[in-house]
């Protein structure tokens, strides 16, 4: 049993989010992340704040336990979203994409837990002194939107320079990531990638087979120029931002080009000429499992791992 401050802090089991994935994560993965011990979260992505509450209402007919909500503060509903998430006490907020601070003050005095996704120590300190909870470092090996750090590099800087409990994520895609996670000081992981192939994820069955067959150069980050910096699975998508990059087009194409392109890949289903965002570690995810297994395997893995893990004399690693 790994148990931990975030486990604590948040009443769960096991110190495991769901990441938040726009246009995939919906009530009925969180429903079933958070009923098998861990942190369900649901992706508001760019929806507005009535179809974000909807969710809410469906996750909390399907489970008591904790479940968060991510607000990608890109959105144009942004505000309205950070609005109604405090009316109506959703006990987790996660933030991605940006500062949330503006909000912080609301959603703390609605009682709620915030734990916003910080790209460096200078955001985490800052993130700090605003009061929220806990921050999620997330390196570049994650995907959609990145920052620049690896996570072997972000996670103990971020734990030594915060006093609150760090967790890790981008490149966590079994129990092997786990146990590194903790090796180098996280409190908890956020596991994005290994779920898109849970039983419950409801993304269109050509974007899991697509995740299936990835090998471990399979991405590339598209936009980089355009300041919005997305992990995605290379496709004739990505050859078509490699030609207006290569041809110096303007930000605004680069942007019109990315527009819509999440939904037509997860929902749609065309992995072509869609944006099917993956993390690095795809290639290792190849199973489609319930969420429950994919809990009890990793922790299995990670609990496995951590106790043998020795380098003096006797140890397994030696
Ligand atoms: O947010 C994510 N990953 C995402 S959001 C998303 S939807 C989207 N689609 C198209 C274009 C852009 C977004 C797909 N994947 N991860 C969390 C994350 N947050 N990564 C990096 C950050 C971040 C960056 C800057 C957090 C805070 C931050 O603040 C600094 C600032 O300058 O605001």
């Amino acid at each position: 049993m790994i148990f931990t401050k975030i486990c604590e802090m948040l009443k769960i089991e096991y110190p495991i989010f769901q990441g938040g994935m726009a246009q995939i994560s919906d009530f009925g993965l969180a429903a079933a992340v958070s009923e098998a011990g861990g942190l369900g979260i649901i992706a508001s992505g760019n929806n507005p704040p009535e179809a974000v509450r909807d969710q809410i209402h469906k996750i909390r007919e399907l489970t008591d336990k904790v479940f968060g909500v991510n607000v990608m503060l890109l959105s144009p509903y942004a505000k309205e979203v950070s609005r109604m998430l405090a009316d109506e006490r959703v006990p987790v907020i996660v933030t991605g994409a940006g500062n949330p601070g503006k909000y912080i003050k609301i959603w703390k005095e609605a009682g709620i837990k915030v734990i916003p996704i910080a790209p460096s120590v200078a955001f985490a300190r800052h993130f700090e002194k605003a009061g929220v909870d806990a921050v999620i470092c997330e390196g570049t090996e994650a995907g959609g939107h990145v920052g620049e750090l690896t996570t072997m590099c972000l996670i103990p800087q971020v734990v030594d320079s915060v006093n609150i409990p760090v967790i890790a994520a981008g490149g966590i895609g079994d129990g092997r990531g786990i146990a590194a996670a903790f090796c180098l000081g996280a409190s908890g992981v956020q596991v994005g990638t290994r779920f898109l192939l849970a039983k419950e994820c409801k993304v269109h069955q050509n974007y899991k087979e697509m995740i299936k067959k990835a090998g471990d150069t399979d991405t590339a980050v598209t936009g980089r120029k355009t300041g919005h910096p997305v992990r995605v699975l290379k496709n004739k998508l990505v050859s078509q931002f490699k030609e207006l990059e290569k041809n110096n087009a303007s930000i605004e194409e680069m942007e019109a080009l990315g527009r819509g392109k999440l939904y037509m890949a997860a929902v749609e289903g065309n992995v072509d000429y869609g944006s099917v965002m993956s993390g690095q570690i795809a290639g290792l995810v190849n199973k489609e499992q319930p969420c429950r297994e994919i809990i009890c395997e990793m922790f299995e893995e990670a609990e496995k791992i951590m106790k043998n893990l020795s380098l003096v004399a006797g140890g397994k690693n030696e």
